[in-house]
């Protein structure tokens, strides 16, 4: 049998609306900078992912770059465990991380899609699984709990059972009234995880987690700075909360480290930083062997196919930076979120596509 082979790779620059901003400790999205990623195959194929450039900033050199890149993988065979191998050799001296880290992981999650379309199969069976609903987190930024209240009733109503909010405002009173009236607003029976977005120090993070001990949190997300991991590992020795860490590792061999280092209790690995739907694999198999509960961060999509395969499935974030631009977005269906097919689903609305677009 003749592999497909790479025979272009395009890429397009949005800013796509979001549903709504995500306020954080450490910095605002008021809408999405995407790198929308195409891979044309031999056998006519188009395989797509996302990339999430947090700043606009990052787009025009992530066009530049994958000029860069095409050259080097046009005529590959889309073989996505070839291609990564391809890639660290490459690029063994500079590393994998940042804007090439991103843009690595956003091509492997295309070169699946390309090969589940071309088998007329979603990615999750192709993996050994099968597309089944995961329970997915509404996933809010900061919030102010009188003015959201709607919102809030509405994602209940959604049949969310759980709901993440971001904290870390300067005055700790702020962090804990914040908590305590969300935990009132949504009932006893809503998990609660809450995000410091690595804005305290281990000292403070102690400090303030206790202060919240009175709330039934479900976890507490990125104390501090995400490359700490001694200082995660203090501040989970220190406090009852479950830690959840994971979204700015760089591939799996930083998902071993902060396991090596005692640095959480659960693990949220992100897609588009961990070596796309190959690395993601890997951490999957790392997590089952070590009992660690993983979630997803982002890409509600391609998160959707991973997560029925990891073993030790928990939770699938579900906040929605690329649905303005897909023409079949992913539904929540009872606070759930199921796959969908051929590859990871997704295909532009490319009429979104030319209104959002800036490159
Ligand atoms: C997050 C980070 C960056 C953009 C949006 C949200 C966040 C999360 O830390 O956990 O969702
Ligand atoms: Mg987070």
């Amino acid at each position: 049998m003749d592999l497909p082979k790479i025979r272009d790779i395009c890429a397009r620059a949005v800013i796509a609306p979001i549903p709504r901003p995500v306020r954080t400790a450490s910095g605002s999205i008021e809408a999405a900078p995407l790198l929308l990623v195409d891979v044309l195959t031999s056998d006519e194929v188009t395989g797509s992912a996302y990339l999430f450039g947090y700043t606009p900033a990052t787009l025009k050199p992530l066009l530049a770059l994958v000029d860069e890149l095409r050259p080097e993988l046009v005529g590959q065979a889309v073989v996505p465990v070839e291609r990564m191998a391809q890639m660290q050799a490459r690029f063994r001296l500079l590393g994998l991380q940042g804007l090439l880290g991103m843009l690595v992981s956003t091509l492997d999650m295309a070169y699946w899609d390309a090969l589940g379309k071309a088998a007329g199969q979603p990615v999750a069976t192709l993996l050994g699984g099968r597309a089944r609903p995961v329970r997915a987190y509404d996933s809010y930024g900061m919030v102010d709990p009188a003015h959201d209240a709607a919102a809030l009733r509405a994602s209940l109503d959604k049949g969310f059972k759980a709901i993440k909010i971001k904290l870390g405002h300067d005055d700790p009173r702020r962090d804990l009234s914040i908590a305590r009236e969300v935990r009132e607003l949504i009932g006893p029976d809503i998990a609660l995880m809450v995000d410091f977005n690595q804005s305290l120090s281990p000292v403070d993070a102690v400090r303030r987690i206790r202060a919240l001990e009175t709330v039934d949190l479900h976890w507490v997300e990125e104390p501090v700075i995400a490359e700490d991991l001694l200082g995660h590992a203090q501040v989970r020795k220190a406090v009852e909360a479950n830690i959840q860490t994971g979204e700015n590792w760089w591939f799996p061999r930083d998902a071993e480290r902060a396991l090596s280092a005692g640095a959480c209790d659960l693990m949220m690995p992100d897609l588009m930083k961990i070596g796309g739907i190959s690395g993601w694999m890997t951490v999957a198999g790392i997590a089952a062997a070590a009992s660690m509960p993983v979630s997803s961060h982002l890409f509600v999509e391609a998160s959707a196919h991973v997560l029925p395969v990891t073993p030790t499935c928990d939770w699938l974030e579900f906040m929605d930076f690329g649905s303005a631009v897909l023409a079949e977005p992913c539904a929540v269906e009872q606070g759930c979120v199921t796959a969908r097919g051929p590859g990871l689903g997704i295909v532009w609305d490319e009429r979104a596509v030319e209104q959002y677009r800036i490159g």
